[in-house]
């Protein structure tokens, strides 16, 4: 599931031109089980299964057992939630081992032994850690200069600047009568620029208040905002 990331887009492209390696262990071939298990029943009763320490412990020595510096990431359902913060911190490790859990979750001894951080990517409960473990990989790879066909095009990703990104619009100019936007198709670039803005601070003030509240708008930016408002009105 997690090598399936090599075959597609961005991460499939910065295997192929070495910006990144990345490698998969499966904790069942570091059970001792006969049955190859690697879980177990909760102490203290309840429902579901709990993952042992001992196969995960082998399999994370097994990771970091070349690299001197690396950071163990566990992803859980417990951890701090991601975001682009966190995405720029962890790039900056050359090393790092994801741990992603299935079952009601993993022997907390083996978060205290080997885990130094927790990252949850959102506020829904997905079926295992592996998703989340692709996810922030994307998000990773993304980052690695020469990674994106653009080079800057990470640094223009929404989120970077704390807004939301514009509306896109490509060909044909009109769609069962939904036309693209008129200072668009002229050639007016400081009028288009001042309209993205306008949007990305819109749409962001809409729908994402959380992230307005902690921007500190600048008198143009205010203005901007008053316009789209003002716009929405008529
Ligand atoms: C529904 C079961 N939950 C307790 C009643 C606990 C639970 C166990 C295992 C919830 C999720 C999972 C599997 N999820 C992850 O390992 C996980 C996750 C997630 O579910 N949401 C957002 N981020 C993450 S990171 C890892």
């Amino acid at each position: 599931m997690v090598l399936s990331l090599a075959d597609y887009g961005v991460v499939g492209r910065a295997i192929e031109n070495k910006l990144v390696v990345i490698e998969a262990l499966n904790p069942r071939d570091f059970s001792t089980d006969r049955h190859h298990r690697v879980d177990d029943r909760p102490y203290g009763g309840g429902p579901g299964m709990v993952m042992q320490m001992e196969p995960l412990q082998k399999a994370i020595q097994k990771a970091t057992q070349n690299t001197s510096e690396s950071h163990v990431v566990c992803l859980s359902a417990q951890g701090k939630r991601l975001e682009h913060a966190d995405v720029q911190r962890l790039g900056a490790y050359p090393h790092l081992v994801l741990v992603a859990g299935r079952y009601e979750g993993i022997d907390e001894r083996l978060i205290e032994a080997e885990v130094d951080e927790e990252i949850c990517i959102g506020d829904y409960v997905v079926s295992g850690g592996e998703l989340p473990a692709m996810v922030l990989v994307d998000a990773l790879v993304r980052q690695i200069p020469g990674a994106l066909g653009h080079e800057d095009s990470a640094a223009q990703d929404s989120f970077v600047d704390g807004l939301l990104d514009c509306p896109h619009y490509t060909r044909p100019e009109s769609i069962e009568g939904q036309v693209v936007p008129e200072v668009l198709l002229g050639g007016d670039h400081n009028a288009i620029e001042k309209w993205r803005t306008k949007q990305s601070l819109g749409r962001t003030y809409l729908r994402r208040p959380d992230l307005i509240a902690k921007m500190d708008l600048s008198e143009e930016q205010r203005t901007l905002l008053a316009e789209y408002l003002k716009e929405q009105q008529d």
